[in-house]
């Protein structure tokens, strides 16, 4: 059975709770479509989470990477269609604030387009009742980041496997903490997220 490296990240920023973690826990080991799914956690630090992400890679040796993250405030399941070669914005956990750094300095490219079926996942979610489209930006901070990661290095390593990233809004259990941000129920990200595996071939 063909392997698939699921992540999610720690909380972060005004986030006391990270939804992420808890779908990328319960998925752990289980087996959707043609894969089975091997789930980690990563940090909220730039100089930390793309490094996490490769060396999971490289123990894992996965045939697909999907890496999910909190977009508090959206309101649909948005799989991202690009990661720029830039980080910049508001301070990661351990304190780091970049201003307009280049994430791979000399053989990296602008952008990678996400290599996972973007297209079906949403057209999938919709007909199966869960609100979904592609997104055409996913930020300058952490999650732009390990997607831009975990693509340059397929690319360089000249491999084929499906990767990028899936960002999601904030579960109820976080809205209640937070206060003012759209949600949808635990189990509902949890199934739009299989959906999504499940549309991997
Ligand atoms: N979302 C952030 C980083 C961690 C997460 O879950 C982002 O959108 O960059």
């Amino acid at each position: 059975m063909k392997k698939l490296l699921l992540t999610g990240f720690r909380p972060f920023l005004d986030y006391p709770v990270n939804p992420t973690m808890r779908i990328v826990e319960e998925l752990d080991g289980q087996e959707l479509g043609e894969y089975k799914v091997v789930g980690r956690i990563l940090s909220v630090d730039f100089r930390k989470s793309g490094q996490e992400l490769l060396e999971h890679y490289e123990n894992v040796k996965p045939d697909a990477v999907i890496s999910l993250g909190l977009a508090g405030g959206r309101y649909k399941i948005t799989p991202e269609r690009i990661a720029i070669n830039c980080s910049d914005g508001e301070p990661d956990n351990e304190g780091n604030r970049p201003t307009d750094e280049r994430i791979a300095d000399k053989d990296g490219a602008d952008g990678y387009f996400s290599t996972l079926p973007i297209r079906q996942m949403v057209e999938k979610l919709i007909e199966n009742g869960y609100p979904s489209e592609i997104s055409n930006t996913a930020g300058t901070y952490l999650c732009n980041n390990v997607m831009y990661s975990m693509l340059h290095r397929i690319k360089q390593d000249g491999t084929e496997i499906p990767s990028g990233f899936i960002h999601i809004p904030a579960s109820h259990e976080l809205a209640i903490q937070h206060g003012k941000i759209p949600s949808w129920s635990h189990r509902d990200l949890l199934e739009g997220i299989k959906t999504c595996i499940e549309q991997l071939s």
